[in-house]
């Protein structure tokens, strides 16, 4: 791949003890569940995927994300799901998460009105945390919720090495 293609995506990154309560439930689901189990520090909710952009296209990006308005994200996620097809298990909300879907259409929208050419898949909030994972109960409902506020969106790189993907923020805008 030419070195001025960047890997890039929009997310949300949890606050540090969003994180933290995420690692122990990592922990407790891994013992029963061979799969890829993601690093605490690489969890994440994405906004929108790019993929590669060339980097002179970057700046287009951030002044079309710089647009976005800013709201108050805060939401439940209580549901372990597994995606059979991309065989992944991921959290989510049984209830809408509103707020963070306007997010996501409201990038989304401005990022196409700027000329980025995104997949057509409808948004579906989740949180990724295995992949490579073949089988698992298929649904979940979590005794405690874990509640989800973000003060802020990022656009995020990300780079394959050896031990894994490497995510690096590039820029990031306030939600309030
Ligand atoms: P996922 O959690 O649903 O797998 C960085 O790769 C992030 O972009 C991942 O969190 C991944 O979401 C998301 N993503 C969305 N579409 C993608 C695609 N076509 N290829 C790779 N990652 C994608």
């Amino acid at each position: 791949m030419a070195n001025n293609q960047h890997r890039l995506f929009f997310a949300l990154w949890p606050e540090m003890a969003t994180r933290n309560e995420l690692a122990d439930l990592s922990n407790r689901l891994r013992p029963n569940t061979p799969a890829r189990w993601i690093r605490p520090e690489n969890l994440h909710i994405t906004l929108a995927f790019l993929g590669d952009v060339e980097k002179g296209r970057i700046k287009s990006l951030a002044s079309a994300a710089s647009e976005v308005e800013p709201r108050g994200v805060k939401f439940k996620l209580d549901r372990i799901e597994h995606w059979r097809k991309p065989q992944v298990i991921c959290l989510t909300s049984a209830e809408p998460s509103g707020v963070l879907d306007d997010l996501a259409t409201d990038l989304t929208s401005r990022l196409r009105n700027a000329g980025f050419i995104l997949e057509n898949r409808p948004f579906r909030a989740h949180l990724t945390l295995a992949r490579k994972a073949v089988a698992h109960a298929t649904e979940i409902r979590l005794q405690e919720n874990i509640v989800w506020e973000s003060r802020e969106f990022a656009l995020v790189e990300s780079t394959h090495h050896p031990e894994g993907s490497l995510y690096t923020t590039l820029s990031s805008w306030p939600l309030q």
